[in-house]
């Protein structure tokens, strides 16, 4: 492969507690059973794998009740303590020069991976897939839910002792969107306050995915030579290709799209981790017995095409 790291880390996150639907934690399982192992290997790397994170402790010890919401958020000391383990799992990974695929789970994750990935790689730059920007702050969040605010713990932007652990280290010029057509008015002001670079839906329409990646990396990894964060929400693809998620949008990426951005980056061969998020199986349209096995499908796609595959 093109990347030099030979090694793909995979961390499975079995969590659903940044939202309010069940299933998501079942995504890493559908991952693996669909044999994304053996396609990565397929590919020439060596896979460690030591079984599914473990967060039984931590969500015994914080159950609903004893996880009153704080202001808006919901269940924030839960997905605080899970992100803080997954944050040194993926961060001692990472500094072990894996490179490490966090399989989910729900993207409040993302404050996790990302946090931990930084750490090792400090000059890091990150593509966040994803038809919503994650960017919501405890006081501009409408619903409460952790995975609608990873972006602004990663940021530093959102500051509270129960979240410390979360240091703020990405710079707002290291992030770049694509695919995003579903944000809130606060998120948007977020967004244009930091000049945060984000390609809408209406920019891929506008200039066409091969020009919108073109951008993003120039403008979060211009000389290329940055090592590079994919965290990629499965619902930036159109709901036909990916149903099985928990927010889906229409007007999404294509099949074909998602795999270009994939693609493009492992063309770079600076890819040093991978999320794989927000896959929920037990989310089927009944018309569509196989959306479930669609969606799966389509992630695991996600993943060998930034790993290098049909790369020449
Ligand atoms: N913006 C909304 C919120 O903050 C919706 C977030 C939705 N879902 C995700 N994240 N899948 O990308 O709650
Ligand atoms: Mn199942
Ligand atoms: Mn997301
Ligand atoms: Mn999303």
């Amino acid at each position: 492969p093109i990347i030099e790291s030979k090694t793909v880390s995979v961390v499975s996150c079995r969590f659903r507690g940044g939202q309010g639907k069940t299933g998501v934690e079942d995504g890493p399982v559908h991952l693996l059973e669909a044999g994304l192992i053996d396609q990565v290997k397929e590919l020439g790397y060596e896979v460690r794998f030591d079984g599914h994170q473990e967060f039984k402790d931590i969500e015994e010890d914080f159950p609903s009740e004893q996880d009153p919401d704080i202001g808006r958020m919901r269940r924030p000391r839960l997905v605080s303590k899970v992100c803080e383990k997954v944050s040194q799992v993926v961060e001692e990974r990472a500094r072990a020069g894996e490179i490490v695929l966090t399989l989910g789970g729900d993207h409040s994750l993302g404050m996790a991976t990302i946090g931990g990935t930084i750490e090792a790689h400090p000059d890091l730059c990150v593509l966040w897939i994803d038809a919503h920007a994650d960017i919501n702050t405890p006081e501009t969040t409408d619903l409460g839910w952790l995975h609608g605010m990873p972006v602004s713990f990663l940021l530093g932007l959102s500051q509270m002792p129960e979240y410390a652990w979360t240091k703020g280290r990405l710079h707002p010029s290291r992030i770049a969107y694509i695919g995003l057509r579903d944000i809130e008015a606060g998120e948007k002001a977020t967004l244009k306050k930091h000049g945060i670079k984000a390609f809408s839906m209406h920019h891929v329409d506008k200039f066409g995915i091969t020009k919108v990646v073109e951008m993003a990396l120039d403008a979060v990894n211009p000389g290329r030579d940055r090592p590079i964060h994919l965290s990629f929400d499965i619902d930036a693809l159109d709901p036909s290709i990916a149903p099985s998620t928990g927010t889906p949008v229409r007007g999404g990426l294509t099949f074909r799209e998602g795999r270009y951005i994939c693609e493009a980056v492992a063309e770079t061969g600076r890819l040093v981790a991978m999320d794989m998020v927000e896959v929920n199986p037990s989310l089927t349209d009944p018309a569509d017995p196989i959306s479930a096995q669609r969606t799966v499908a389509t992630a695991c796609a996600l993943i060998r095409s930034a790993l290098g595959e049909n790369l020449l």
